[in-house]
């Protein structure tokens, strides 16, 4: 009997427990969420806006397919094809602009990678600088001034 009737109370007394922790973990749960909402909104992705200038030396254009990605302290953004319809880009001496939605990186921006493929004829191409400007941020100039290889990054680490 009395072996039972502690039994009972010992479950009786679990119960109580497993719904007092529920009850703390949603809130928490709640809580949590709530705050990942806001991360998403204001800091996980931001707009960039990338300016593309190609040297302004014989041959420097080119019309191969161009990619970025962007580096901060601890971050980086995804490889972004630069791409625009209906436009001659990467040719001498112009600027060509972009726009594209991305991973937020924190911090400040600490270098730019720049990576062409081969495609079209004569797709030498001489990069003189890339402009960054994160949503809301300050503008960031990386200087290349280089003939960029096909196939490979090449990155610049500022002015
Ligand atoms: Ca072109
Ligand atoms: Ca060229």
């Amino acid at each position: 009997m009395i072996v039972t009737r502690f039994h009972k109370w010992c479950g009786f007394i679990l119960v109580l427990l497993l719904c007092f922790e529920r009850s703390t973990n949603g809130k928490e749960n709640k809580k949590g969420i709530r705050e990942v909402e806001i991360d998403k909104r204001s800091s996980t992705t931001v707009l960039y806006t990338v300016e593309v200038t190609t040297a302004d030396v014989a041959w420097a254009g080119t019309n191969a397919d161009v990619f970025i990605q962007i580096f901060g302290e601890n971050s980086n953004t995804s490889t972004v094809r630069l791409t625009k319809s209906g436009t001659n880009l990467f040719e001498r001496g112009h600027d060509d602009k972009f726009v594209f939605v991305d991973q937020a990186v924190k911090g400040r921006l600490t270098k730019v990678g720049i990576k062409r493929n081969d495609e079209g004829l004569w797709d030498d191409w001489k990069l003189d600088i890339v402009t960054v400007k994160p949503g809301g941020s300050y503008v960031y100039k990386f200087a290349f001034n280089e003939w960029i290889p096909a196939n490979k990054w090449i990155y610049s680490y500022g002015g």
